[in-house]
C-alpha cells in the first residue's frame, strides 16, 4: 500500500497548478540568451514593475540570484554584512567567498531584524589588515527565524546606515510576498529601501522553477553577463517564465491561507510533551520549533511522523514545518493528530 504523504518539509515542494502546466505548454518562446524570448521579457517587465525597479533578470534559482547580486555589488578584498542566521550566509554553499571573493561579516539580530547600531559598528574601513565593507544583505521573511517578518521601519533604519557609510543593500526576498501579505506593507515599499532584491517564484507561489533579481538597468545588464558566466543563461526558457507570470498574478493573495494554517498547526501542537513553540510568534508559513523529549530524539520523531504520512525536516535543536498550497486543512489536522498519537 502506498502512503499518501502530507509534505510539510518546505514551500519549495509546491507543484505547479493546472493553469501553470497549460501556460507552459502554450508559452511563446525565443532564445533568451539572444534576448528574444517574449515570455521571459514579459516576466522580467512585470517583476521590475511590481518592485518599482528599472530592470529584472530571470534566474534558475534563488541561490544563483543571490550569488549574482553579491558579485554585482562587490569586488575582491571587500566585506558584506549579513544577519547571523541568514540563508545567504548559512545555506548557499559559501558563494560569497567562492564566487565573489568577499568575506561575510555576521551580525546578531532580534528575530532577523539587526539593530542599526550593530550594523554601523560592523562597518569597516579598509587598511592593510582589514577589508572594506560595501554591502548589507537583508532577508524577508526570515527563513531561519521561523518566517519572521522584518518590519519596514527596520529597512528604513538600514537604509540610513547604508547611506551614511556609502554601502549598497541587497534583499534576499525569497519570501517577500509572504512578508507583504502578513504585514499589509506593499512589496514595493520594501523594495524602495534596497538597491537590489531577488524573490522566488518556486516557493509558496508554486512555480516549478525560478527567481527574479531586480535592480537598476545598468546593474542588471552586468548581472546578465554574470548569469551567463555562472552557466545560468537559458534558451527557450519562456516555458518556465510562463508559470512564473502566473505565480505573480494569481498566487500571491492565497498566501494568507498558508499563514492561517501555520498558526493552526502551531496551536495544535503547542503544549505537547517535548514541543516548544509560541503560536503567537508564527507570522507566516514557516514553523521552527524546539523539540526536546526524554525518550524521542529529533531524528526519531521525524521518522515516526513519516510513518504516519507527515513529512517534516529536522533542523538544529528542533523541527521545521512549512504550510503551502499543497497542504490543506485536512493535512494540518492529520499532522496534529499524528503529533498527539506519538507524544500523547
Ligand atoms: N530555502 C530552502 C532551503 O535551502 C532551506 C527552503 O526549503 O526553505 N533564500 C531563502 C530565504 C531561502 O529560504 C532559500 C531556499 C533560498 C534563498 C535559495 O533558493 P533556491 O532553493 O531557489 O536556490
Amino acid at each position: 500500500m502506498t502512503i499518501r504523504y502530507s509534505d510539510f518539509r518546505s514551500d519549495t515542494v509546491t507543484r505547479p497548478t493546472d493553469r501553470m502546466r497549460k501556460a507552459m505548454a502554450e508559452a511563446v518562446v525565443g532564445d533568451d540568451v539572444l534576448g528574444d524570448d517574449p515570455t521571459v521579457l514579459e516576466l522580467e517587465r512585470l517583476a521590475a514593475q511590481t518592485m518599482g525597479k528599472e530592470a529584472a533578470l530571470f534566474c534558475p534559482s534563488g541561490t544563483m540570484a543571490n550569488s549574482i547580486a553579491v558579485k554585482m555589488w562587490t569586488n575582491a578584498l571587500e566585506e558584506v554584512i549579513v544577519e547571523e542566521r541568514s540563508h545567504i550566509y548559512n545555506m548557499e554553499s559559501t558563494h560569497m567567498t567562492f564566487i565573489s571573493g568577499v568575506t561575510p561579516r555576521p551580525v546578531r539580530s532580534e528575530r532577523g531584524a539587526m539593530d542599526p547600531k550593530d550594523v554601523a559598528a560592523a562597518v569597516r574601513k579598509p587598511n592593510v589588515h582589514t577589508p572594506q565593507t560595501t554591502l548589507i544583505c537583508l532577508e524577508n521573511t526570515h527563513n531561519n527565524w521561523g518566517g519572521a517578518v522584518i518590519p519596514l521601519a527596520n529597512f528604513k533604519a538600514m537604509r540610513a546606515v547604508a547611506d551614511e557609510h556609502g554601502l549598497k543593500i541587497h534583499l534576499d526576498g525569497a519570501r517577500i510576498f509572504n512578508a507583504s501579505v502578513a504585514s499589509g506593507v506593499p512589496v514595493r515599499a520594501f523594495a524602495d529601501e534596497v538597491d537590489s532584491l531577488q524573490f522566488c517564484l518556486s516557493k509558496g507561489l508554486s512555480a516549478p522553477v525560478g527567481s527574479v533579481l531586480v535592480a537598476g538597468r545598468e546593474r542588471i545588464e552586468f548581472g546578465r553577463r554574470l548569469r551567463k558566466a555562472l552557466g545560468g543563461g537559458m534558451r527557450q526558457v519562456g516555458v518556465l517564465a510562463a508559470p512564473g507570470i502566473l505565480a505573480l498574478t494569481e498566487m500571491v493573495d492565497r498566501l494568507k491561507d498558508d499563514h492561517i494554517r501555520a498558526k493552526t498547526l502551531a496551536r495544535g501542537i503547542s503544549g505537547l510533551p517535548g514541543v516548544t513553540i509560541d503560536p503567537a510568534a508564527v507570522e507566516t508559513d514557516i514553523l521552527i520549533f524546539g523539540f526536546d523529549h526524554p525518550k524521542i530524539t529529533v531524528p526519531v520523531m521525524v521518522t515516526k511522523m513519516k510513518e504516519q504520512g507527515i513529512l517534516a525536516l529536522a533542523v538544529s535543536g528542533g523541527i521545521r514545518m512549512v504550510t503551502h498550497k499543497d497542504v490543506g486543512d485536512e493535512d494540518v489536522e492529520r499532522a496534529i493528530k499524528a503529533f498527539k498519537e506519538i507524544l500523547g
